[in-house]
């Protein structure tokens, strides 16, 4: 039996919804899923190595945010952290993979500029990779194919070559929207000069410059330990958020509700609801008062109207959603009452 659950924008933003779960008889692909196993990995040596370094140094990093670090840096390192990680969730991600909502382009500049401070690669390329995951979901295409197990879509995925089938498949989406961009372009053709002073550099300088921070503390916590925690929380809304939590929306796919992630991921980790309805700007069924920080921060931005046309989703749908493919666990989550 078919069901016509997509809303009407559905076709208005075309591949950005081609992964609607609401038909996942279209979602999924027609031949089995190949065995992940069967295709020899190629490891990329000096990511493994660099990321090694990466989280040796940023534990000790996390020792010296709590027991040396001067109480600036360590607040220093918390602001990077939420606007790093706001230029992922607000940026990266709702605006630019999934045009979940549209900005003007002073708030695009600010998003552009936290997106840089997060070093998770330009945004045109992050967003490339994030529409192949929910097109090709927990395939060979999908970039962190969760079902290779929970360390390859944690980071395994970033050590080794690409599949070739997402590279093949890679071929067909269009992401002019992204080109069209001349901020997302500037971005990504400068990557390597700004991507390094944002994330690195000015990070340890301004410390050491304003409140006589030592250099190893500087750079130590407010640029190796607050960009390994921003990753590794990233990472777990594609391991932990696909494998742990309720699917109060859609039972027949791995994402799930997991609200520690969504803790620290400032409301992304509500995962089965946006494989579910991935154009919703909110990430999930009610925002705000949710544990949802990108979500005020987009509302905040709207009011003073530079970002509009913020998709969502209505309750009716969602009610007959729940009810049709949902596991039975939606009343557990108190939804009933909107914020
Ligand atoms: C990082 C990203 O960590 C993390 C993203 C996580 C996503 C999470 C999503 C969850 C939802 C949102 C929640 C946010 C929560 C945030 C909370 C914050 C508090 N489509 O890549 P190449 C083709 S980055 C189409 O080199 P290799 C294309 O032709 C960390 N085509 O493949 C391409 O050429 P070009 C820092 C595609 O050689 C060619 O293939 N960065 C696509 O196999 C080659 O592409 C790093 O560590 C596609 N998607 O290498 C770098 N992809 O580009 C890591 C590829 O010229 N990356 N093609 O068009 C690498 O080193 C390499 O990519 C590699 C693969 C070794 C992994
Ligand atoms: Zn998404
Ligand atoms: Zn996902």
């Amino acid at each position: 039996k078919r069901h016509t659950m997509a809303p009407k924008e559905a076709d208005v933003n075309g591949v950005l919804f081609e992964s609607d779960a609401a038909t996942p008889d279209m979602a999924l692909p027609t031949t089995p899923v190949q065995q992940a196993d069967n295709y020899p990995k190629k490891l990329v040596w000096r990511n493994i190595l660099l990321f090694a370094y990466l989280h040796l140094a940023a534990l000790y990093g996390g020792y010296l945010f709590l027991f040396s670090a001067k109480w600036q840096t360590d607040i220093f390192a918390y602001i990077l952290y939420i606007m790093s990680g706001l230029g992922i969730t607000a940026g990266a991600h709702r605006l630019w993979a999934h045009k979940s909502y549209k900005a003007k382009w002073p708030l695009r500049l600010i998003l552009v500029l936290f997106n840089t401070l997060a070093f998770q690669d330009s945004a045109i390329d992050w967003a490339r990779d994030h529409r192949m995951h929910h097109k090709y979901s927990e395939t060979d295409a999908d970039p962190h194919n969760a079902t290779r197990g929970f360390f390859f879509s944690h980071i395994g995925w970033l050590l080794v070559r690409k599949h070739p089938e997402l590279k093949k498949k890679g071929k067909g989406l269009d992401i002019s929207d992204l080109y069209a961009d001349p901020i997302l372009r500037f971005q990504k053709k400068y990557y390597l000069l700004l991507m390094p002073l944002g994330c690195f550099i000015l990070p340890t300088v301004i410390p050491v410059y304003f409140w006589n921070e030592t250099w190893s503390n500087a750079f130590l916590v407010a640029a190796l330990f607050r960009y390994a925690v921003i990753l590794n929380v990233t990472w777990l809304v594609n391991s932990a958020a696909h494998k742990w939590g309720d699917k109060p929306y859609d039972k027949s796919i791995k994402p799930s509700e997991n609200l520690s992630v969504a803790l620290f991921a400032l409301g992304e980790g509500f995962h089965n609801y946006h494989h579910t309805f991935p154009w919703d700007y909110k990430t999930a069924e009610l925002g705000n008062n949710r544990l949802n920080f990108t979500t005020t921060f987009i509302n905040f931005f709207a009011k003073i109207g530079w970002a509009y046309d913020m998709k969502t989703v209505s309750e009716e749908i969602i009610q007959n959603r729940v009810k049709r493919t949902g596991d039975g666990s939606h009343h557990l989550w108190g939804w009933g009452d909107k914020d």
